[in-house]
């Protein structure tokens, strides 16, 4: 059955809440649900009802595809001048007998390594330090594209960005300009957590506040250029919180189309100021991946990251709206092993990542940081590959 057969016999349920019935029939009908109706979805929407628009959703747009990326991060440093409450991976600048700071050679050398493989992406994210200002990111973003001017370097957040501005006393447009010219190329999602002052003065205190993360994002895309956009959820915020932060960002995804993925990160409660909290469960991560693909009609991709999620939440999730599962990454990052993640030392290679995709019935392809296709491995046999264990939903007639 065709998930718009499907979609009928959900419509045809004769005990379907009216107002999820009104909900289904909008996004049958291509049109946006409201913010009470993304409430409603937190509150009332049971997984295969939220599974079946969704996937609906994500089917009209990409069909079976599900994209990856070859990518490894650099984490400059672990130290950090915020102390947010779920941070299991930072220590602050006191602590710096456990930390570790990069130098700008030590980030090239790292750069380096990876100069015989076929990455296409440098993801380039971590603590908050004066020492790293506009002038040293400026240069390392100019030095890596001399090394190889076909690495695109997705860097930093408005976390990063409002703190280095801020102290060269620059303005946000300004700053952004200069690492446009510098190289960068696109910003990641992070920095985003909660974006509602209620929560986000208790979790994450002092950073860059909701507006001028929103401001950076939109200043970026003024240039022409593209992001990321996140959601830390499952801690202290409500469902109303989420459709408040989602809310934000198809707003300004209305006026400037910038944003290209929205990543759901889930809360990970290990060894952090917020380890008393309990992790949201594997049915409440695919409802949130579910909604946020309901909600947010104008992103075009959603990703669930598997380093933080786990491989089998990764391939569930893919029945759920999401069409990206982020990249090789090669063991280069320490955020979400330090939160307790599965994964401690997240690496797949090329062939995993396609085997992961194809072992539910999904069509992977390789995509660069824009999603230009680099490959499609649909037909793609690797040598002596064992054949994958296709699964497919039966057909009932
Ligand atoms: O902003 C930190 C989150 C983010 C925890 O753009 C935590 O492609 C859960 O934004 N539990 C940084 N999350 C990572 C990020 C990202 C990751 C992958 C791909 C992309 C992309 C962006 O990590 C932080 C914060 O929200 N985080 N600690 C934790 N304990
Ligand atoms: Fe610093 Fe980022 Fe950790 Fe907050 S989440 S303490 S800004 S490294």
């Amino acid at each position: 059955m065709d998930t718009s057969a499907k979609f009928k016999v959900l419509l045809n349920n004769p005990h379907l809440l009216p107002e999820l019935r009104n909900i289904a029939e909008k996004v049958y009908n291509n049109q946006r649900i409201n913010f009470d109706e993304g409430v409603l979805l937190f509150e009332k929407g049971e997984l295969a009802y939220l599974g079946t628009l969704a996937n609906y959703i994500r089917e009209k747009r990409h069909g079976d595809t599900t994209y990856f990326n070859r990518n490894f991060h650099i984490e400059p440093t672990n130290l950090c001048v915020y102390d947010c409450k779920f941070c299991s991976y930072s220590r602050l600048i006191k602590e710096r007998a456990q930390g570790w700071e990069y130098t700008m050679d030590e980030m090239l050398s790292i750069v380096k390594k990876y100069d015989a493989e076929p990455v296409t992406e440098v993801h380039i994210v971590g603590g908050v330090l004066p020492q790293y200002d506009v002038a040293f990111y400026t240069e390392l973003f100019r030095k890596i594209k001399q090394h190889r001017p076909e690495l695109h370097v997705k860097a930093l957040t408005p976390v990063e960005y409002h703190y280095i501005f801020k102290k060269e006393k620059i303005d946000y447009a300004t700053g952004m300009k200069l690492m446009k010219d510098a190289g960068l190329e696109s910003m990641p999602g992070g920095g985003a957590e909660i974006f509602h002052p209620e929560i986000r003065e208790q979790i994450a205190k002092d950073k860059c506040t909701a507006d001028q993360w929103l401001e950076i994002h939109h200043e970026w895309h003024k240039l022409g250029m593209r992001s990321n956009a996140t959601m830390l959820y499952g801690h202290i915020e409500k469902f109303w919180h989420r459709v408040d932060h989602m809310e934000r960002l198809r707003q300004l995804q209305d006026k400037t189309g910038g944003f290209q993925t929205f990543i759901p990160l889930k809360f990970r409660n290990h060894d952090n100021q917020m380890s008393h909290i309990a992790e949201s469960t594997v049915v409440e991560d695919l409802r949130n991946y579910a909604i946020s693909r309901i909600y947010l009609d104008n992103f075009n991709h959603i990703k669930a990251y598997w380093a933080m999620i786990s491989r089998t939440t990764a391939q569930l999730s893919l029945n759920f709206g999401v069409d990206d599962i982020d990249g090789t990454l090669d063991d280069t990052t320490k955020i979400y092993s330090m939160a307790g993640a599965e994964e401690q030392n997240p690496r797949m290679s090329t062939r995993e990542l396609v085997e992961l995709i194809k072992q539910v019935g999904r069509h992977p392809i390789e995509r660069d940081t824009l999603y230009h296709i680099i490959t499609d491995y649909n037909d793609f046999e690797f040598a002596d590959a064992p054949k994958p264990q296709f699964y497919k939903l039966p057909v009932i007639n």
